[in-house]
């Protein structure tokens, strides 16, 4: 899989993709990011890529020259292009999982109060939300989309079994809680039936365990559930 992240600070992106499973899987060849700063693409001799917005309002906008120039410099024919807003589609399990399917991802990351309409209206193909609050840039957004996207993505996962157990995968719902040793920890045992072997039994209790917690912390991912 291929990624081309667009965004004013590239630097952005060095720690969370060098390290741990990201980074494995770059370092595997399994996925290429390439990091490209809009910056480049402005024709202006200040390297300018913003502008004040018609109609008037505080802040700046990105221009739309710039932001089109380093869209159409990654373009090619099979290219999926995200544009990471508060404006977008809510970022869930099931859209990670589609957005794995594309070969190539490009992530358009805002800064200011916003880009230019016509751009996000002509070279993108869907605009994406990862919750209900307004970061200062698009950048943070872009990694959670790319970590929660590349879990999808066959050979990212050590264990693909592991994946698919976690949160929302198999049912929709939380994951069950986990415990490792010591059995006690300040004052607190490990429950009783994960220490005696009976899977059967184990699978029932975790089930229950994290339906609770789902119903009680989230009631609106059990409503309307076909169980
Ligand atoms: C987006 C700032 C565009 C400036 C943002 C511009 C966000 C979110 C977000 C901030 N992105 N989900 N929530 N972006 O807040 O995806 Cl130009």
């Amino acid at each position: 899989m291929l990624i081309d992240i667009l965004s004013l600070f590239p630097a952005y992106f060095k720690g969370p993709f060098d390290v741990s499973i990201i980074g494995r899987a770059i370092e595997s060849g399994l996925v290429q990011i390439n990091l490209i700063d809009i910056r480049d693409f402005s024709q202006n001799r200040h390297k300018k890529v913003d502008d004040r917005p018609f109609g008037g309002g505080p802040g700046m906008v990105m221009a739309p020259e710039p932001v089109a120039s380093a869209i159409r410099s990654v373009k090619k024919e099979g290219s999926h292009v995200v544009y990471l807003s508060p404006q977008g589609k809510k970022l869930d399990a099931a859209k990670c999982k589609e957005l794995a399917k594309h070969e190539h991802l490009i992530l358009l990351c805002g800064h200011y109060e916003g880009i230019d309409e016509r751009v996000i209206e002509k070279e993108v193909d869907e605009e994406i939300s990862i919750g209900d609050y307004v970061l200062t840039n698009g950048c943070a957004a872009a990694i959670v989309l790319v970590d929660a996207t590349l879990r999808f993505v066959e050979g990212v996962i050590g264990h693909p079994e592991a994946a698919m157990k976690d949160s929302f995968e198999e049912t929709g719902l939380f994951d069950a809680p986990h415990f490792t040793r010591p059995v006690m920890f300040e004052g607190m045992e490990v429950p009783e039936v994960l220490r005696q072997g009976d899977h059967q039994k184990i699978e029932k209790w975790r089930k229950a365990q994290a339906r609770e917690k789902t119903v009680r912390v989230r009631p609106e991912l059990v409503k309307g559930e076909s169980l």
